[in-house]
């Protein structure tokens, strides 16, 4: 449990990648109370230096034994990393905030998003996971549906963003579009196939049953938080050339018919969401826009008719905040708030 302080000592494991750099930047964006910050990366960029609230801070080499007199970890370095050194943060008496799948379905581990289920808090051993990017976003918008007309069953299908990924599949997608651009062959690194111009069925490896390991992520882990296995997910996951914010598409069938305005009005009075929604002047969530901000984007929502009690809608989060580092940060707050 973390014990209440005035400012805390905060790690940030894969501090040089993708979602730290974001961590580090929403710590400071937030003034979470942060006494001292030590930042962690692999031996490729120890020395490095980078900034927080104006002071250079040093990357260190993450080693078992760094973790002594660290209060909090936000651990974003892959999930081999994750499932090596998360275990001796904990020993260290270190609150560790995974964003791998290392530890997400693990029964002793809680699994959180701040505005669906804060109070699986209480519970933590030392970890805490940080769900998937896809997950978050969906369940901040199913929570409130399901609190006002219980849900039955999503269908969900993705369209992601390269930044989900890593830095390296971000140089990807520029180094790949500017290629297609020049006439020049394409070169392959990270994505099984091209993804300039591109839209690519496939985000992680498939499993026996023929999903991906993604689609399977969101369908355990929205049970898992949502803390009710009778809702049925099923979903389709979809690679595509855009470098920041998930959209998604949603169609939700409810035990009890709710009408689109009335969706509309239960989710603009939810936390973390904005209703961005007037077909009329063609304005609905485009990840551009979302880019950059804290909260879900819900748009398109009407009905579907092929069913009794069926809505559809559109909805996008920035990957990057909202599906990772800034709801690490929201945990992080929210057990200052606990202790
Ligand atoms: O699939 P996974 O395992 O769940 O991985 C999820 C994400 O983790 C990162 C990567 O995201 C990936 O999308 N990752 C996983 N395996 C990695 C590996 N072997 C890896 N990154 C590097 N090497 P990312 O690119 O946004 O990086 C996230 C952070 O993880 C840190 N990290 C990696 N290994 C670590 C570690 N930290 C501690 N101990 C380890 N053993 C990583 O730090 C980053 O902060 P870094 O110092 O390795 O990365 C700094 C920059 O170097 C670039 N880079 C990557 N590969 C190379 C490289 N530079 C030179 N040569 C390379 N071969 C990265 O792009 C990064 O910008
Ligand atoms: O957090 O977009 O489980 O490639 C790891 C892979 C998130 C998406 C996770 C990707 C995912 C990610």
């Amino acid at each position: 449990m973390l014990k209440k302080k005035n400012e805390y000592v905060v790690a940030v494991v894969g501090a040089t990648g993708a979602v730290g750099s974001e961590m580090i930047a929403t710590l400071e964006r937030r003034n979470f109370p942060v006494g001292k910050l030590r930042l962690f990366a692999s031996e490729r960029s120890e020395g490095k230096e980078l900034e927080f609230h104006g002071k250079a801070v040093k990357v260190e080499v993450l080693k078992e034994d760094v973790f002594a007199g660290i209060d909090i970890a936000l651990f974003s370095a892959g999930g081999e990393r994750s499932k090596t050194f998360a275990p001796h943060a904990a020993r260290a008496g270190c609150v560790v905030i995974d964003n791998s799948a290392q530890w997400r379905m693990d029964p002793e581990v809680p699994l959180v998003v701040p505005e669906v289920n804060p109070h699986d808090l209480k519970w933590h051993k030392g970890i805490i996971a940080n769900p998937n990017c896809s997950t978050i976003q969906m369940v901040v918008v199913l929570k409130p549906l399901h609190d006002a007309a219980k849900i039955k069953r999503v269908v969900v299908t993705t369209f992601q963003s390269v930044s989900g990924t890593g830095m390296k599949a971000m140089e990807e997608l520029a180094t790949q579009t500017a290629e297609v651009l020049n006439m020049k062959p394409v070169t392959l690194k990270v994505y099984p196939h091209q993804i300039a111009f591109n839209c690519l069925p496939q985000i992680d490896v498939f499993l026996p049953n023929g999903y991906t390991k993604e689609e399977m992520k969101m369908i355990n882990e929205t049970t898992k938080i949502m803390g009710d296995d009778t809702i049925r997910v099923t979903a389709t996951t979809v690679r595509v050339p855009v470098f920041r914010c998930h959209s998604e598409s949603l169609n939700i069938e409810t035990e009890k018919e709710i009408a689109p305005n009335e969706v509309r009005e239960v989710l603009a009075g939810a936390p973390g969401i904005v209703v961005f929604d007037a077909p009329e002047k063609s304005v609905y969530p485009l990840a551009i826009d979302v880019a950059g901000k804290d909260d879900t984007y819900v748009g398109r929502i009407r009905k579907d008719e092929s069913i009794d009690c069926g809505i559809n809608m559109w909805i996008v989060a920035d990957n990057l905040l909202k599906g990772a580092a800034l709801n690490a940060v929201q945990i992080a707050e929210k057990l200052v708030e606990m202790a």
